[in-house]
């Protein structure tokens, strides 16, 4: 018997020497947990097929992300919330107060791995962790193994966004879709849409559908600066057109796949200013002299027209009933106010209420404060809509460049805030010194730059709480013709944005954040993303 026990040892040996074989993953989670904890005991190993356990079809759609992750032979299976411990991978919903809002628990053991949250985002989170354990080639994955851990996460924001501009140059469904998932692997929360600015109107409104008919097609011009080119293309005309737009339907199904990942859409349609196109749709909104005639169109709504209001109203009655989101963006930037100072019937209502140019702008923006609170949702607007008088309830995207004093002003007037400082959050800037960066807009933002920058004083965190809203990035496209220049514009910036947005503070550390970078870039490669390989110059 001993011989045969001795016999069976090496056997069991040379067995568990082939699964040893095994690549042990690092832990290297990308945005840096709260706490991780390593458990010491065997590793979890993959086995090809494993079940997936969950508790309600709340949990299907999570669970079907790590079954593809996983690919395989594993199966879901629906199991009676009361039934305690399975060896394979469990979803749960848990009351255990110690796990915070969209947060998770994720627990590795020799035998089974548990993912466990209050709510859905919270469970997708654990699983974005949990396929970042997971080797990110799929032909890796049926012979990886997982070290056993105990994480706790959560959020150190509420609000941790990233915007798109589709308005400069159209982005097809499938690819806002892949961002959507881009965000969601990221843990990111808001996907902010800018679907309206001076040269292309890209969402269709059913009540006014020159809006995309004019709107949405200009006419390619390649003598110009893309932001100076908006000269729309109009039915006949034989030059080549350039643009597109979502349709209802479209946006009905972008909304559905971020809402199912636990991502909000952020609709922006632009007011009072931004929006050329809107009076090559519509001349008659336009500004008048003394003589009647159309001042030129510099893209602001006249402020004494009612019609003015009424296409706005119209168009945000459609966009409440497309986009859930609590709060709509009305913009509100760079608004070039000569022409209210100039327009005969702007003039009129300056005269009568006594208004400087900047509190007809407050007069136009609080109209649309009043009416969207009046259909229970909140106004958003980049922070010039301070200026003049706003009312408190309007909450601020903030893209100036993050002065403290400046934050804590806004927030002391009462308004919620999202900072997106200029100088630093905004990808459209260039990434490195290099000679050879495709054109951008301008400014330098490094990775190094994103990474350490911190957007809110500890002190204004902690004496305004819940008006901090939290951060987002900025993807504006004058110089990204294709959905390939984006990802090489926000990758892997974005990465850097989510260890800010998502991160404890003191969780942040540069040179981890380095060593995590080789795995990101094959996450990426494995994703097809077109990240900046040049963003890592200066580290060179
Ligand atoms: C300013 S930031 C803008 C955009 C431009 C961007 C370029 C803001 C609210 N307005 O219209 O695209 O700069 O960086």
């Amino acid at each position: 018997p001993i011989k045969c026990i001795i016999f069976l040892l090496a056997g069991f040996s040379f067995f568990s020497s082939c699964r040893k074989d095994l690549k042990l993953q690092p832990i290297h989670i990308i945005p840096e947990p709260v706490s991780v904890q390593a458990l010491h005991l065997s590793p979890f190993v993959i086995d090809d097929h494993s079940i997936i356990y969950i508790t309600d079809s709340s949990m299907m759609l999570p669970a079907q992300l790590l079954l593809t992750t996983l690919g395989g032979g594993y199966k879901i299976r629906m199991i009676d919330r009361t039934l305690s411990t399975h060896s394979g991978i469990s979803l749960r919903h848990s009351t255990d107060t110690s796990i915070r809002d969209q947060g998770y628990n994720l627990e590795i053991h020799t035998q089974s791995i548990v993912i466990s949250a209050h709510d859905t985002p919270g469970l997708w989170h654990g699983v974005q962790s949990l396929r970042q354990l997971l080797p990110a080639d799929p032909a890796e994955i049926s012979t990886a193994s997982l070290p056993s851990l105990v994480i706790n996460d959560y959020p150190r924001f509420g609000w941790r966004g990233m915007h798109l501009d589709v308005s400069r140059h159209f982005m097809p469904v499938p690819f806002i879709k892949k961002y959507i998932d881009m965000l969601s692997f990221h843990k990111l929360n808001v996907f902010h849409w800018h679907l309206v600015d001076g040269i292309g109107w890209r969402i269709e409104i059913k009540s006014h559908p020159e809006l995309t008919e004019v709107g949405a097609w200009r006419v390619v011009k390649e003598d110009k600066k893309p932001w100076e080119d908006f000269e729309v293309w109009r039915s006949g005309d034989p030059r080549p057109k350039y643009g597109g737009f979502y349709t209802q339907e479209d946006i009905r199904e972008v909304v559905a796949y971020a809402t199912q990942k636990g991502i909000t859409v952020l609709p922006e349609i632009e007011l009072p200013g931004h929006s050329e196109v809107v009076f090559e749709c519509y001349p008659e909104l336009r500004c008048i002299d003394e003589k009647g005639d159309y001042l030129p169109n510099i893209g602001v709504y006249c402020a004494n027209l009612q019609a003015s209001y009424d296409i706005l109203e119209d168009v945000l009655v459609e966009v409440m009933d497309l986009f859930p989101s609590e709060y709509i963006h009305i913009g509100g930037d760079e608004v070039n106010k000569s022409n209210w100072t100039q327009c005969a019937r702007d003039k009129k209502l300056m005269e009568r209420e006594h208004y400087t140019p900047e509190e007809v702008q407050s007069h136009f923006v609080n109209h649309f404060d009043r009416f969207l609170r009046d259909h229970d949702r909140k106004m958003m607007g980049w922070h010039e809509i301070l200026e003049g008088n706003l009312s408190p309830s309007a909450a601020i995207m903030y893209w100036g460049n993050g002065r403290a004093d400046d934050v804590d002003e806004m927030l002391r007037e009462g308004h919620e805030s999202v900072l997106t400082p200029g100088n630093i959050y905004y990808f459209d800037h260039y990434q490195s010194t290099s000679k050879h960066e495709p054109p951008a807009f301008g400014g330098l933002s490094t990775l190094t730059q994103v990474y350490e920058y911190e957007p809110y004083p500890a002190a204004i965190e902690d004496t305004y709480g819940n008006q901090v809203l939290g951060i987002q990035a900025n993807c504006w496209t004058e110089y990204m013709d294709h959905s390939d220049q984006v990802e090489y514009m926000v990758f892997p910036r974005i990465a850097a944005l989510a260890e800010s947005a998502w991160s404890p503070r003191h969780k942040k550390d540069w040179s981890v954040f380095t060593q995590k970078i080789p795995r990101l870039l094959d996450f990426y490669n494995h994703q097809d993303i077109q990240y900046a390989p040049s963003s890592f110059r200066p580290l060179i």
